[in-house]
């Protein structure tokens, strides 16, 4: 699908997510101008929109009125440019705070991470949800030119927007895939809106989740909680009817552009910022974590456990340095600025017990860094430290395989993180709650022959490859939108 030109309007894409792919800023007139924004979504599905005839809908990031007149302009020139439409949806003001900060981030990222207690299950979220989901259904509808439309929406702050559209007798198909884990039944049990969420979410034709272990659980919430309805099948998609309705469960782990990130690691630029990098850090093990500031990332417990390791290897003073990368995320939520200041406060405080003269353990950057910058420490680091408490997949594991073009690095992966699913075999995997496990794997790491390293840094990058996120885009329409699932290739999962 994704190399095939097909210029004619026929399955057009149309792909449905909070944020638009575009990054805005105004000029030094004070012009808005228009920018592609640079995640692995955007890369991956850009060439297919372009390619199929395509649309992106999206909130903008700004409701201001006079902002909406400025930006029209902005639209058409962009769809000119990168060959595929763009559908702002402006949101009300009043909704985005209880939508976005409120249902979507302080209800289900921390109930779907298993951190209920971190939930706040405030009535007046949910209606705003309600409502903003059914303003994209709105937009949605507006620009459905015909039957064959092909509509993917995308994740946790959009789950109903399949049954908003349902209401308004939408009929063209629509796939959904959920970027976060999909919950444990006890612990979904907890949310008030739960038959409302599983209700909303049957309404796709295609519920797709990372790993087996979400399709798992949602598969067992349904069961559980809808006895009507039974999901039958084996294989990567599941399948069962819904009011007559044929409704397919599968599992899709998302990826990367391996190739992308593999040919940068080996430019030029990205050598020459190893080189200064590696003089920085004379050290003889330069462990790196990079994350969003998020209390589900498990940082304080990575920094406990490099403290671990450092109190009972002594061996590895002096031999091992830390550069921890947050960037940051949520602002406008109090916990995350608590959860900055716990951060802050253990790094101090480890600095402050073990940095030696010529010798300060940790390094932290609390700042996003540019892609050559992120993929010379990925370069640089000899080993990645990836423990998330609870993860949908996590890129930055396959990033650092796909960046160590030397193969001379160790991927410590948090189980719980979705990408142990595909990387469990080769990484050393640790649970993210167990701070001694985590500073063996440490120490194990630093000890590991240069023979070994590569054997499973090798396989790693081999995986990573074979299932990037041209694979996983294509898996995902073909399983939405063929009549045949027997096409679809065995899945290691
Ligand atoms: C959600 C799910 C799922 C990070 N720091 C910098 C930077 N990054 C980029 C990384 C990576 C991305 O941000 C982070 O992706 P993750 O997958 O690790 O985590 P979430 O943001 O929580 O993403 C997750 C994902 O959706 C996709 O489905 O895997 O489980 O939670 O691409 O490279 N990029 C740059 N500078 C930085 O400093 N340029």
């Amino acid at each position: 699908i994704t190399n095939k030109t097909n210029n004619s309007q026929k399955n057009r894409l149309i792909i449905v997510s909070n944020r638009l792919p575009i990054v805005l800023s105004k000029d030094n007139k004070g012009r808005w101008q228009a920018e592609q924004g640079s995640g692995g979504l955007i890369t991956a599905l850009a060439p297919v929109l372009k390619n199929r005839g395509g649309l992106w809908i999206g909130w903008p990031g700004t409701s201001r009125a006079h902002d909406k007149k400025a930006l029209e302009s902005v639209f058409t020139r962009a769809a000119g440019d990168f060959g595929y439409t763009f559908e702002p949806v402006f949101l009300p003001e009043s909704l985005v705070n209880a939508y976005y900060f409120g249902f979507s981030n302080q209800v289900l990222w921390p109930l779907f991470h298993d951190l209920q207690t971190r939930c706040d299950f405030s009535p007046d979220y949910w209606n705003a949800y309600q409502k903003v989901n059914e303003i994209f259904a709105r937009t949605i509808a507006q620009n459905i030119k015909s039957q064959d439309d092909h509509i993917w929406v995308h994740d946790y702050h959009l789950m109903g927007v399949g049954q908003a559209l349902r209401k308004l007798h939408a009929t063209a198909k629509i796939g959904y895939f959920l970027h976060i884990p999909f919950p444990p039944l006890d612990i979904f049990l907890k949310l008030p809106w739960r038959f409302q969420i599983l209700e909303s979410l049957l309404c796709y034709d295609m519920i797709g989740f990372q790993t087996q272990r979400d399709r798992r659980n949602f598969v067992q919430c349904v069961h559980a909680m809808l006895n009507h309805i039974r999901i039958k099948g084996r294989g990567q998609v599941l399948s069962t009817q819904v009011n007559g309705r044929m409704v397919r469960v599968g599992n899709f782990p998302i990826s990367i552009d391996y190739n992308e990130f593999a040919k940068k690691a080996g430019t030029r630029a990205v050598e020459k910022r190893v080189d200064e990098i590696r003089a920085v850090f004379p050290s003889d093990h330069l462990i790196l974590g990079v994350d969003r500031l998020d209390y589900s990332k498990g940082i304080p417990e990575r920094l406990l456990a490099f403290r671990n390791a450092l109190q009972r290897y002594p061996e590895l003073e002096k031999k091992i340095s830390m550069v921890q990368i947050v960037v940051p995320s949520r602002q406008r939520i109090p916990e995350y600025e608590n959860l900055k200041h716990e951060i802050e406060q253990l790094i101090s405080e480890i600095n402050g017990t073990f940095t030696r003269p010529g010798w300060v353990p940790i390094h932290y950057l609390y700042q996003g860094v540019d892609r050559t910058e992120l993929t010379a420490l990925y370069r640089a680091a000899d080993i990645a430290l990836v423990t998330p408490l609870k993860d949908g997949m996590n890129l930055v594991a396959k990033e650092y395989c796909a960046s160590n073009i030397h193969l001379d690095g160790v991927l410590i992966l948090s189980e719980f993180a979705g990408a142990s699913s595909q990387l469990y075999k080769h990484a050393l995997l640790v649970n993210p709650h167990d701070i001694e496990g985590i500073a063996d794997a440490i120490n194990q790491a630093c000890h590991m022959g240069l023979d070994e390293r590569k054997k499973r840094m090798r396989a790693l990058r081999k995986i990573v490859k074979k299932t990037d996120i041209y694979w996983w885009v294509d898996t995902f329409l073909k399983a939405v939108f063929s009549h045949d699932l027997d096409t679809l290739g065995p899945l290691e999962d």
